[in-house]
């Protein structure tokens, strides 16, 4: 019975008491249904992702991983929306992509089938932020879809880890990669290595995690609050932030500086620049155009 409760999607633990009246299934929903997912917006501005497959902790097969592109997709070109929530259940935000579906593929069929291609699209044409809100277990692909995010958030007793060398593998989605820049190599290597897993508390320490919560409620609770104050901002500002805030990953600092400069110009052809800079000057509170 404890399993099954913990099983259930945190959003909807969360009703009917603790979630506002605004909570609706997104409108999208009414015309594509989501097998192993949630997509509503709890939040004025505020989409939030549910991943739903708890038989198998949320293991990330393909048809998974298809429906939340999709469900991404949805939530990035809706007007209404300014930020996102992904987030899984209290025991496992994700236990990594489908073992049992990946086992059987052949060297060219693991090269040539939609199971890079999904993984390849996930989070990179997004321009609205997403919060990973992780709770329970966050391991290989389901700890590098945390790291795919812009805030990580998790629960103190949060289970991350890129435990693929138990498998005779490596991390495939990116995790060498972005374990090392928040980590440093050492750390990372240790981690890689070994397939040890590390805790939420470890993961904020280290600066992979933002912020720890207490129990899984708290989690999404606060991820919802900080994406509805994102929400409430200019779009076209916090995706610029998005933007250079993440080019700082690929670029050279000299680079990287230079395509912040230019981005902050193109801020000034905006309405909203005008629109934040007159409110203050004027105290008042800035009616952003959501442009
Ligand atoms: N895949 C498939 N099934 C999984 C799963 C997974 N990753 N993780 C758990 N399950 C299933 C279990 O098989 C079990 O199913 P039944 O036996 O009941 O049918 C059910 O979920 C419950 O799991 P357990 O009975 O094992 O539960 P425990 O609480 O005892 O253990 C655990 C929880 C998370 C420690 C354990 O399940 C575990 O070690 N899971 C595997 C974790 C793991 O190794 N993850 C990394 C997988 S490799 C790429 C994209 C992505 C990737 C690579 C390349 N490209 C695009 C190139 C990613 C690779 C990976 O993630």
């Amino acid at each position: 019975m404890n399993t099954l409760r913990s099983f259930r999607p945190l959003a909807s633990r969360l009703q009917p008491s603790t979630l506002p009246r605004t909570v609706r299934q997104f409108s999208a929903t009414t015309t594509r249904s989501y097998e192993y997912l949630l997509l509503s917006e709890p939040r004025p501005g505020v989409g939030q992702v549910t991943l739903n497959r708890p038989k198998v902790l949320n293991a990330l097969c393909t048809p998974l991983i298809n429906e939340l592109n999709t469900a991404l997709d949805t939530l990035n070109s809706s007007p209404t929306i300014g930020a996102i929530v992904l987030t899984g259940s209290e025991k496992a935000f994700a236990a990594g992509a489908d073992i049992k579906e990946m086992a059987p593929l052949t060297f060219s069929e693991a090269y040539t089938t939609s199971f890079i291609e999904s993984w390849s699209r996930l989070t990179t044409q997004i321009k609205k932020p997403i919060i990973a809100a992780v709770s329970g277990h966050a391991l290989g692909g389901g700890c590098e879809l945390a790291m795919m995010c812009d805030i990580l958030y998790c629960t103190e007793s949060a289970n991350f880890g890129q435990p693929e060398i138990k498998l005779g593998t490596i991390p495939g989605a990116g995790g060498s990669q972005r374990l090392t820049r928040a980590l440093g190599k050492s750390k990372a290597m240790e981690l890689i290595l070994t397939g040890n897993s590390f805790s939420g508390v470890e993961a904020e320490r280290w600066g992979l995690a933002a912020r720890t919560f207490p129990t899984s409620e708290a989690l999404v609770e606060g991820a919802l609050a900080t994406a509805e104050r994102v929400a409430g901002y200019s779009r076209v500002a916090v995706q610029a932030a998005k933007e250079v805030v993440n080019k700082s990953q690929d670029l050279s600092l000299r680079d990287g500086v230079e395509y912040e400069r230019r981005v902050f110009h193109g801020l000034f052809g905006s309405k909203d620049q005008k629109v934040g800079m007159k409110a203050f000057a004027e105290k008042k509170k800035p009616e952003w155009t959501h442009e």
